[in-house]
């Protein structure tokens, strides 16, 4: 009798013992390796729903990194000094590669660059809520160093333990180039505390607009938050959004009184809790921001469609030469 099997009497016997898993089985054994603090890789088994939730944070991230170079590019020929300038332009360098990593890290879960990036401009993926408000005055640059980095950091430093591998990783260069942001946009306060009256009014009035709109950058209170709870247990998130926005709280608030910044009524050290109370934020104009009423949501739209359109020849033009070098390597073998 014609067989295609080729398998000696062994080798079938031994087959025969094993079999394959159920889904529920899959599940459990994928769910033993994150109890175990074990890193998922892209070529593990990983259910359905961890793997489109982690595209959806991942590529939301990713856009954030990119929308948010935004803001501040359009301050580097308004810096103040050469020095400022420098520095200026490093950052926005660094957003852009922390997009790349992110892009990458979200591309071994299987969804291209392209795709993700389409959602981002037909405004299905969503970006951080933050970079639809406006950058008005120079104070604002450094206000975002200050505090939106700060919640960045606050909130990625746990991200570098996540489960999902190739996410964990590339969180763990992210934060030492958010932690030198931070430092340089502290720095450039400083710098405007020590000078005029009309400086330290732009300070003042800059934390009093980014001070709320960063701590929601946190999300929505526990209690409406849709992922947290399956993405704690999938170890994706490692504090809940509540937690880290109290910890970024009792970070910044020392922070802003050595500056000299006269601080919300709201906000008050609480004795027994030991920490800083702040009072409720105004989740009407989160939600608002985030299904896109923000001030500046259709410019920074309009600005990465425009910045897609005008990459085009640059994008064919390394294509063609990557595929003449490649058509040289071959003749030449
Ligand atoms: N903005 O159930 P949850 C940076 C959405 S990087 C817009 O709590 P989750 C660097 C959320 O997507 C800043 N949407 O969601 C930089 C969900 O909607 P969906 C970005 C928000 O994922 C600095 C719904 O609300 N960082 O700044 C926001 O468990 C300076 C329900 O929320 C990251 O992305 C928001 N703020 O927790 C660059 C970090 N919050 O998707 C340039 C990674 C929530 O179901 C200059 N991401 N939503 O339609 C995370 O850690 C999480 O995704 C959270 C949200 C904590 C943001």
């Amino acid at each position: 009798m014609y067989t295609t099997d080729l398998r000696t009497a062994e080798e079938k016997a031994k087959d025969a013992k094993l079999k394959v898993p159920t889904k529920e089985e899959g599940e459990e054994a994928f769910q033993a390796r994150i109890d175990a603090d074990e890193y998922i890789e892209p070529k593990d088994y990983m259910p359905d729903a961890y793997r489109k939730t982690l595209v959806r944070q991942m590529s939301q991230h990713a856009h954030s990194e990119i929308v948010g170079m935004l803001p501040e590019g359009g301050w580097v020929t308004r810096a103040p000094s050469l020095k400022r300038k420098i520095i200026l332009t490093a950052k926005v360098q660094d957003e852009a590669g922390h997009g790349l990593y992110l892009y990458s890290a979200a591309e071994t879960l299987g969804t291209s660059r392209e795709e993700m990036l389409n959602q981002l401009h037909s405004g299905k993926a969503k970006y951080s809520t933050i970079f639809n408000y406006p950058t008005t005055s120079w104070a604002d640059v450094c206000t975002i160093g200050w505090l939106v980095d700060g919640a960045a950091i606050t909130n990625q430093i746990p991200l570098c333990r996540c489960s999902y591998g190739p996410y964990a990783r590339a969180m763990i260069k992210v934060c030492k180039e958010e932690s030198f942001h931070q430092r340089q946009g502290y720095d450039g306060l400083l710098e405007m505390m020590k000078g005029t009256d009309a400086q330290k009014r732009m300070v003042q009035d800059s934390f009093d607009r980014w001070f709320w709109p960063s701590l929601m950058m946190f999300g929505p209170p526990d209690s409406d938050s849709a992922h947290s709870s399956q993405n704690m247990a999938w170890k994706i998130k490692r504090f809940s959004n509540d937690e880290l926005r109290q910890r970024f709280v009792d970070a910044t608030i020392p922070q802003a009184e050595f500056l000299g910044i006269k601080l919300p009524e709201q906000v008050k050290w609480n004795e027994e809790t030991k920490h800083y109370a702040f009072g409720e934020l105004d989740w009407d104009e989160f939600w608002a921001v985030v299904k896109g009423d923000g001030a500046c949501a259709s410019n920074r739209m309009d600005a990465r469609r425009k910045a897609i359109a005008d990459g085009k020849w640059v994008r064919e033009a390394a294509t063609a030469y990557a595929e003449k070098q490649r058509a040289a390597v071959r003749a030449a073998e």
